[in-house]
């Protein structure tokens, strides 16, 4: 495993091995079946390309009454237990007692996109934020903590994990593009990136 630091995004390149990654996609199968995938809507209207759903106790939604953290999925079930096998990632790298409230679930198919954004509908931003990349490679954009300005992109591969904290727990960032079968980890192809938040 290598550490990248690029504008403070520390970025453990193969982190994951292969068998670790086909043991969180095992894990992760009984969320998705308790807590499907949905498209977000933003509070214009537009649908994002992006899927999503969450588990621990917040999850994000975003619909036309705007983006939040809510307790239960929109089909009204509470988000099931983060897995342990994911906290594990959590405990290993920020060292802290206290743990996420939430794991962001984000499925990338084909020509799934994140425009840049800035992650501030926590709490506290002294935590930092975990992110697990799994499946297809993801072009990975990092921007500034104001937005505009020169950016800088990184392949984000399989297995890597990175961690926000301190000035970059608040720098803007986006998926420009997957490579839309790059990975044979998922049978249908896609991406999945977990994202680890303590909310409250
Ligand atoms: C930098 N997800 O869910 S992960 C998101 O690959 C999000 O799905 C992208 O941005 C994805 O909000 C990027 C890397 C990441 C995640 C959270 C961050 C970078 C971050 C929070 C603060 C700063
Ligand atoms: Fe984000």
């Amino acid at each position: 495993m290598t550490r990248v630091t690029i504008r403070g995004f520390d970025i453990y390149k193969g982190y994951l091995d292969t068998g670790a990654q086909t043991r969180l996609i095992e894990v992760l199968r009984p969320v998705l079946k308790s807590a499907p995938l949905f498209r977000p809507t933003t509070a214009r209207g537009k649908e994002m390309s992006v899927r999503m759903t969450s588990a621990g106790t917040h999850g994000w939604v975003s619909d036309r009454r705007g983006y939040r953290y809510e307790p239960a999925h929109p089909a009204g079930a509470g988000w099931p237990a983060i897995p342990e096998e994911i906290l594990g990632i959590w405990r290993d790298l920020t060292g802290l007692e206290r743990l996420p409230d939430s794991c962001l679930v984000n499925y990338y198919g084909e020509g799934a996109r994140m425009g840049m954004h800035q992650d501030r509908d926590e709490a506290d931003f002294s935590y930092p934020v975990v992110s697990v990349s799994l499946g297809d490679d993801a072009l990975f954009r990092i921007g500034n903590t104001t937005r505009g300005g020169k950016t800088e992109s990184v392949w984000l591969n399989s297995g890597d994990v990175a961690v926000m904290g301190g000035p970059a727990r608040l720098t803007y960032h986006g998926i420009d593009r997957i490579r839309f079968g790059s990975s044979r980890l998922l049978p249908k192809g896609g991406r999945i990136n977990l994202t680890l938040r303590v909310v409250t």
